[in-house]
């Protein structure tokens, strides 16, 4: 056990993880009901990435996210009925219904922006890094992929919160493993040469176990506090078979927690997954071996999970579309 970590807050991290994951199935349901048109690009399989770092930052912290955000969102607590809402254009939306999956922003959560641009959350953490060093108090994170490292942006990001000591930690999820869809182009051989090339801080850690991610994050805020300095962590990830669909499926099936316990029922073309990659999966029967949890446990946090998004759902098809007379609100130009 993760020195850091209590009973308690170990399953409290896993029930963040599982709303994490049944966010996204509302939302692959969303979307083959037509409740919403447009694409997502859904977080399912990084949930001990952002779970475990997101759920350690506190309310004057800030967070810029990429395209592939809800888990981030619902990680640092947003509203997932307004989230959901959001993504679904409706006017009970985070932005109103405006934004929708990539402009999803709620500053009252510390939530600076989601960006449809690749590299567009390395940039924005910089100038909120450099504001919290102004202030004196908190801590910028850039959430983003491996992608992004080919973008110049990443280049001007990292060396100038390095060269003017910003407090920013670069959490990448680099879900471009050897056999998978690959969405990194960078030359380099690792993509931590890049920052330590800039003489910032770097660590690897597996992506797919939340105690580990956690420790690692813990540490890193605990010393970009005291130091006020950037720190890089890349996290590795087995990608999820059905994270670039062009419209969202159930591709490994819905999320079914006594396969934590039960591995004799995992099937389906994408078993491997299920079995050596699903965070949630892992995490929870590791609670389980360690007696931190038990299945009835388990169970009562699934059920209290499924029915925050049932609500979730209500609150968003209850909302209407914004009215026709009302698009050129909020316009500047
Ligand atoms: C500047 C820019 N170039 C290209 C795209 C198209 N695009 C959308 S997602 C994506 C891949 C991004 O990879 P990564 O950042 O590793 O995220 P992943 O989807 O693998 O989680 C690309 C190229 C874009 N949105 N923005
Ligand atoms: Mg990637």
């Amino acid at each position: 056990m993760t020195a850091s970590l209590t009973s308690g807050e170990r399953l409290a991290l896993l029930e963040r993880m599982l709303l994490m994951r049944r966010f996204e199935e509302e939302v692959i349901s969303a979307a083959a009901a037509h409740k919403y048109i447009g694409r997502n690009h859904l977080y399912i399989g990084h949930e001990a990435v952002g779970g475990p770092a997101l759920i350690q930052l506190g309310a004057r912290d800030v967070t810029h996210s990429t395209h592939r955000n809800h888990g981030h969102m619902i990680a640092r607590g947003v509203d997932p009925g307004k989230a959901l809402a959001e993504i679904m254009g409706r006017v009970g939306g985070l932005c109103g219904g405006r934004g929708g999956t990539w402009h999803m922003t709620d500053p009252t959560k510390g939530f600076g922006s989601t960006s449809a641009m690749v590299g567009g959350s390395i940039g924005m953490s910089v100038g909120a890094g450099f504001a919290r060093k102004q202030q004196g108090e908190g801590v910028s994170v850039a959430l983003f992929g491996d992608g992004v490292l080919d973008e110049g942006i990443s280049y001007e990001a990292l060396n100038y919160c390095s060269k003017f000591s910003l407090p920013v930690l670069f959490l990448c999820e680099n879900n471009s493993q050897e056999g998978a869809h690959i969405t990194s182009m960078l030359a380099a051989k690792r993509l931590t040469d890049v920052p330590a090339s800039l003489d910032i801080e770097t660590h690897v850690v597996d992506g797919s176990d939340a105690e580990a991610v956690h420790e690692t994050v813990r540490q890193a805020l605990a010393k970009i506090r005291a130091d006020s300095c950037p720190i890089f962590i890349e996290t590795q990830l087995a990608r999820w078979p059905g994270s670039h669909q062009m419209r969202p499926e159930h591709t490994t099936g819905v999320t079914d927690v006594t396969l934590a316990w039960d591995e004799t029922r995992i099937a389906g073309e994408h078993d491997d997954w299920v079995r050596s990659h699903d965070p949630i999966r892992k995490y929870a029967a590791k609670l389980l071996s360690s007696g931190a949890a038990t299945k009835d446990g388990l169970l009562a946090i699934d059920a209290r999970v499924k029915e925050q998004m049932a609500a979730a759902r209500a609150y968003a098809e209850a909302s209407p579309f914004p009215p026709a007379q009302t698009a050129l609100e909020n316009v500047f130009a």
